[in-house]
């Protein structure tokens, strides 16, 4: 309440919070999580869902006087949290070649500048079209058009640094790219491991439904290099007992594992678990058992135990509680995703999964739990690198031919961008100089563009690193009342749903993210495709994914009350989308990271007061972090044995082939990790993240597994990133 208040008053606040994930209200734009099909209290968001609310509905504004005060060069020199701080984007600006300020631009003169350098490209791939995960079904649907239509699948997105693995795991194994679970399930299941994710901070309500499932008798595991606060024991802040009363404590047993272990916890799992093999459900629905089970017939426990930190005796510990389980779930995030091997080990847990025959069985399954509010929706409505399935559909109802080759994700996107390829970059939403690896290698590569457009909220750094010309084109948030009407989103577990804004729009020159792609589709493209008739009618927009993408027949009839559930085959129907039409296990090679002597395994992670690039604040409450994020934690012993102690100031080095990369000036905080392994935050250490380390599979940057040694600071600390 305290950050809701500050941001927008106390009217505000209560006519705003009390709208979140109501039926009639708007989704949250926090995170994915799912809301209640049925009874909904008043309260239906989190603390950190107040602070994203508060983030969007805050009262300060970003004006052309701003930018007049305040030369491009100066901004380029403040932290994302100052930059987040000055309140929302209120007009149309463009920075010219050799300008210093950003001026304002009428939005016809914004629109035709982009279109007609679009059309100035040698070829449609010179452009590229990034979405980061909060845009609506509507407008993803109608930006993906937009891009396809221009000639171009350069659809990278934020999902491509998330939980791409994820989708590539579970494509290639049980046909769909997402989870198998709902909230009935979670509620329902005997046994709930979570496994690098720390949902006390990022998925806060997700705690709430395991403290149900905990009541209803669920087993927790929590498996993580930290011991995450919030998961390993819980006050539930909207009950009084949780206020006031000791907290429950949620996990049942808690591994340590050494960060890029997974592999090798959930190999030796599968050893563990094959007498105990669903041989009814493998004979019926699966596909290449016998490979697998040879592939898991032995554990080496010297090598499983090396990989993972963990003792032979709390695996056989897991495994046991899995043995006893009939109806388990296996929950994750970026602590799978973000790494070299994370598809082999997604996978991996699949297989477990599989060989007990926990998918369609109610209170059991897969639940990849998603990171934006829209995300999974911004894909299930095209926006891919790839063609989806649905592509010629797309292509005979607005009537052009899909390109085919598959586009730049956002690796590639980069890549291209600093090899001349790629020369106009397009942003719906998102920050993409920041959340992007090697940021120095990517800084450069905007630079190189001759334009960059961002269609934003707020300011961020995307707005200050930027092409040869540069255009900010200001839009409306979730809260805002939008007078063309409610937009929809689909959440983790892909529920799709209304969401209405009710706020007035933080200024009168703002368009919503409709009216942008359908300005800039008629400016752009010949008139084949009826851009006008979307930005009033959103209906309209629903009609056309009603014919293209499967799942979404009547779809407009289908948005009364909580929404619908989108089809999926293994969870509904134990059917899966595969040639032979068998889910699959994989067989993988053991793999873990090599950390030559004297160096560590660095990841990178949130803190509680910030949502991604946007930086709530300086602390980070569960973890004991006040006033500065330029921290690295690492276990007391490890720091001793680098000549360190807790409070030391170091320079962080990483090592890769091609040279190394250097973030100078981070506070040592002796902490209770893996040994081995050190955290810091996101995005400041992005800068030492390695453009090319990037997951076999999906090119998922390898956030959460980075070579690092620690050296003594050069040079005094630059001091907090305020
Ligand atoms: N308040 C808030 N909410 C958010 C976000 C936010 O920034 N703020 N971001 C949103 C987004 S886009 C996303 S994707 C999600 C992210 O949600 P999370 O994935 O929970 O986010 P991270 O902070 O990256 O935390 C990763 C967790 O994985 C653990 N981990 C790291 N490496 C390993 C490993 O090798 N093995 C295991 N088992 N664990 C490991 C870390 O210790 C940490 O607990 O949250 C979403 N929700
Ligand atoms: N090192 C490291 N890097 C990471 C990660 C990590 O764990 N470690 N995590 C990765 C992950 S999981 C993700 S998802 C990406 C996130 O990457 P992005 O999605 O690109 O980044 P965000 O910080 O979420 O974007 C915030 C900006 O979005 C804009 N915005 C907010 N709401 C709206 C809206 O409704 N409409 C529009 N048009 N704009 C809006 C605002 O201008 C705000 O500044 O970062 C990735 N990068
Ligand atoms: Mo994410």
């Amino acid at each position: 309440m305290r950050a809701a208040v500050g941001e927008m008053g106390v009217r505000r606040t209560a006519l705003t919070l009390l709208k979140v994930n109501q039926k009639s209200g708007f989704d949250c734009p926090g995170c994915a999580w799912p809301e209640s099909a049925g009874h909904r209290t008043p309260f239906e968001f989190c603390e950190n869902g107040a602070k994203a609310v508060a983030e969007e509905a805050t009262l300060r504004r970003v004006t052309p006087e701003f930018f007049a005060e305040h030369p491009v060069a100066e901004l380029d020199g403040r932290s994302d949290y100052w930059l987040g701080q000055q309140g929302r984007l209120t007009h149309p600006m463009v920075l010219r070649p050799g300008d210093t300020h950003y001026r304002p631009i009428s939005w016809p003169d914004a629109f035709a500048l982009t279109a007609s350098t679009l059309r100035g490209l040698d070829t449609p791939d010179a452009a590229a079209f990034y979405t980061s995960g909060r845009t609506s079904n509507e407008a993803a649907f109608l930006y993906q058009l937009f891009a396809r239509a221009f000639g171009t699948n350069n659809l990278p997105d934020c999902s491509n640094m998330c939980h791409e693995s994820s989708g590539t795991a579970l494509n290639a194994t049980i046909g769909i790219g997402k989870g198998s679970v709902t909230l009935d399930d979670i509620h329902r299941s005997s046994l709930i491991v979570v496994v690098g994710q720390n949902p006390g901070t990022n998925h806060p309500r997700m705690l709430t439904a395991l403290e149900t499932a905990k009541r209803n008798g669920a087993r927790i595991i929590a498996v993580n290099p930290l011991p995450e606060a919030g998961l390993l024991a819980f006050k539930n802040p909207q009950k009084v007992s949780g206020v006031v009363g000791s907290a429950t404590t949620l996990a049942d047993q808690y591994l340590q594992i050494r960060v890029g272990g997974d592999l090798a916890l959930f190999q030796a799992l599968g050893t563990l678990l094959l007498p105990h093999a669903d041989r009814e459900f493998i004979a019926a629905h699966t596909t290449g058992f016998d490979s697998y089970a040879a592939n898991v017939a032995e554990v080496d426990w010297a090598v499983t135990e090396e990989a993972t930190g963990l003792t032979r005796a709390e695996i056989e510990e897991t495994a046991a509680m899995f043995a006893a389980s009939d109806a388990t779930i296996v929950c994750w995030a970026m602590g799978l995703t973000q790494h070299r091997d994370a598809v082999a080990t997604i996978q991996e847990v699949v297989n477990v999964q599989l060989l007990r025959g926990m998918i369609g069985k109610p209170g059991a399954g897969l639940c990849p739990v998603r990171g934006h509010s829209n995300v999974q929706g911004d894909r299930t409505m095209g926006v891919w690198e790839r063609v989806p399935a649905w592509g010629p559909a797309l292509g005979k109802e607005f009537g052009f031919r899909v390109p085919a080759e598959t586009g730049h994700d956002t690796v590639e996107t980069i890549r291209a961008m600093r090899d001349g390829q790629v020369k106009v970059f397009v942003g719906m939403g998102g920050n993409f100089a920041a959340a992007t690896p090697d940021t120095v290698a990517t800084e450069a590569a905007l630079r190189t563009c001759e334009l960059t457009v961002q269609i934003s909220t707020k300011l961020n750094r995307s707005h200050t690193v930027t092409g040869k010309t540069a255009l900010i084109l200001p839009c409306l948030g979730r809260t805002e009342a939008d007078p063309a009407g409610f937009v929809t989103v689909e959440d983790s577990m892909s529920c799709v749903h209304a969401s209405r804004g009710s706020l007035p729009p933080a200024a009168p020159t703002l368009l919503s993210e409709v009216a942008i792609v359908s300005r800039l589709g008629a400016a752009t493209l010949d008139d084949t495709i009826p851009w006008e008739s979307f930005e009033h009618d959103y209906a309209a927009v629903r009609a056309r994914i009603a014919r293209v993408v499967p799942g979404f027949a009547d779809f407009e009839n289908r948005l009364g009350g909580a929404g619908f559930t989108l089809p999926h085959p293994p969870r509904d129907s134990r059917s899966f989308d595969t040639p032979d039409g068998r889910a699959r296990f994989t067989v993988s090679p053991l793999t873990s990271i090599e950390v030559p002597e004297g160096r560590l395994l660095m990841q990178t992670l949130r803190s509680h007061d910030q949502y991604n690039t946007t930086i709530y604040g300086l602390d980070d409450r569960y973890r004991g972090i006040t006033a500065g994020r330029r921290v690295v934690f690492a276990h007391a012993e490890d720091l001793a044995e680098h000549g360190l102690a807790d409070g030391s100031m170091v320079d962080i080095v990483s090592e890769w082939p091609d040279g190394e990369r250097r973030a100078e000036g981070f506070r040592a905080v002796a902490y209770p990790t893996a040994r081995g392994c050190v955290a810091t935050y996101f995005p400041e250490a992005n800068v030492l993240v390695p453009l090319d380390s990037v997951a076999v599979g999906s090119n998922t940057p390898t956030s959460k597994a980075v070579v690092v040694r620690l050296e003594p600071a050069h040079a005094p600390s630059p001091g907090p990133s305020a």
